[in-house]
C-alpha cells in the first residue's frame, strides 16, 4: 500500500479504537468525554501511532497491540494541543481545522479533557492486551512517561515559553526541540522494538533514527509557521514572528533551516537503512513525507 493509503488506514484504526475506548454516556459527567472525542478523533495527521505501526511491521508485532500503543500516544499528543491552544500557553483558536477545544467548549473543561486524555492513555498502556508480558508494559509506561513530563514534552514547553523573553542560543532551541518534540516522536518510533521484544540495540536505533525524525519535524512546523498556509494547517500561522519567539528557524534562517531539516532525515534514514535494511522502508517515506509536508 502507498504511504498516504497506510496513513489513511491507521488514522482510521486509531479513531475506531478511542471511539470504543471514549464512550458518551447519559452521566451528568459526558460533557467532558465529549469534549475528550473533539480533540481526539476524525482529525489530525496521527503520524505518532503510524511510526508505532511502522517500527511494529518491523518486528511482527500484531496490529491490533500497535493501534493500543499507537492510541496511548495519540492521547498524549492531543492533549499537549488542547494545552497548548490555552490563553495562558499559545491562545489558538483554530486547531485542526476547527475551534480549539477551549473555544468550542471552554477553558475548564478543555483543561480537563487534556487531563483526562493523558491519564487515559496510561491505563490502556497498562491494559493486558498491549501485552502479555508486564515487563514489557512497565517499559512502555515508564517510557511514555519520560517523554510525557518535565522530563520531556512539559519540560520543552518551559523553555518554549521562555523563550519569547530571553535570548535563548542555538544549544538551547535545539534542546527545546529535542524535549517538546522529538521525545514522544523517539519513543513512538522505539515502541514497536519494544513491543516486539527487540535488542536493546536495535531499539536504541530506532530511538535515534526517532530523534533525528523528531528534531526535523520541529524545524519544518518553524518553517510551516512562516511559509505555510492556514487553511492546509488547520491552524493560525505567522505566529512565532508575532509573539517574538525564537526559534531554530530565526536563527538559522529560512535556508539553513530547510538544509538542516533534510540533513536530518538523510541521517535518519542511512542509519535506520543500515541496521533494518528493507524492512525499514515504511519508516522511511514517513520521514521522507515529513520533510515535504504542506500540512
Ligand atoms: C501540562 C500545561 C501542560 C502542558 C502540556 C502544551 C505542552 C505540554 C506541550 C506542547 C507540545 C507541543 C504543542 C509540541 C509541538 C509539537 C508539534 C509540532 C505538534 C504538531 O503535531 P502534528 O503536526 O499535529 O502531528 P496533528 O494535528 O497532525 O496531530
Amino acid at each position: 500500500m502507498s504511504l498516504d493509503g497506510d496513513l489513511e488506514f491507521i488514522a482510521k484504526e486509531i479513531d475506531k479504537f478511542l471511539d470504543l475506548e471514549l464512550e458518551v454516556s447519559s452521566d451528568p459527567e459526558s460533557r467532558l468525554v465529549q469534549a475528550m472525542r473533539y480533540s481526539s478523533i476524525g482529525s489530525g495527521k496521527k503520524v505518532r501511532p503510524y511510526m508505532v505501526y511502522a517500527s511494529s511491521y518491523m518486528f511482527d508485532v500484531p496490529l491490533e497491540k500497535a493501534i493500543k500503543v499507537g492510541a496511548s500516544i495519540e492521547m498524549v499528543h492531543s492533549f499537549s494541543l488542547i494545552h497548548d491552544d490555552l490563553p495562558c500557553m499559545d491562545d489558538d483558536d483554530i486547531r485542526r481545522g476547527k475551534p480549539s477545544l477551549h473555544i468550542k467548549f471552554d477553558e475548564s473543561t478543555a483543561l480537563l479533557a487534556g487531563n483526562s486524555l493523558l491519564i487515559k492513555a496510561f491505563k490502556i498502556l497498562g491494559g493486558k492486551l498491549v501485552h502479555s508480558d508486564p515487563n514489557i508494559r512497565i517499559n512502555l509506561i515508564s517510557n511514555l512517561a519520560d517523554v510525557s513530563g518535565h522530563t520531556g514534552m512539559c519540560g520543552g514547553q518551559m523553555i518554549d515559553l521562555l523563550s519569547t523573553t530571553q535570548d535563548f542560543d542555538r544549544k538551547i532551541l535545539q534542546r527545546l526541540n529535542y524535549l517538546k518534540t522529538a521525545a514522544l516522536i523517539a519513543f513512538s518510533c522505539e515502541s514497536g522494538g519494544i513491543l516486539g521484544g527487540a535488542s536493546a540495540k536495535k531499539c536504541q536505533v530506532l530511538k535515534r533514527f526517532g530523534f533525528n525524525l523528531g528534531l526535523a519535524f520541529q524545524i519544518v512546523d518553524d518553517i510551516l509557521d512562516i511559509e505555510g498556509e492556514e487553511r492546509n494547517l488547520g491552524k493560525r500561522v505567522q505566529k512565532d514572528k508575532a509573539i517574538g519567539k525564537r526559534n531554530l528557524v530565526s536563527i538559522y534562517g529560512l535556508k539553513a533551516a530547510k538544509a538542516e531539516a533534510q540533513e536530518l532525515i538523510e541521517i535518519a534514514n542511512r542509519e535506520l537503512f543500515e541496521s533494518f535494511g528493507k524492512r525499514s522502508l515504511k519508516l522511511q517515506s514517513l520521514a521522507n513525507f515529513i520533510l515535504s509536508r504542506n500540512y
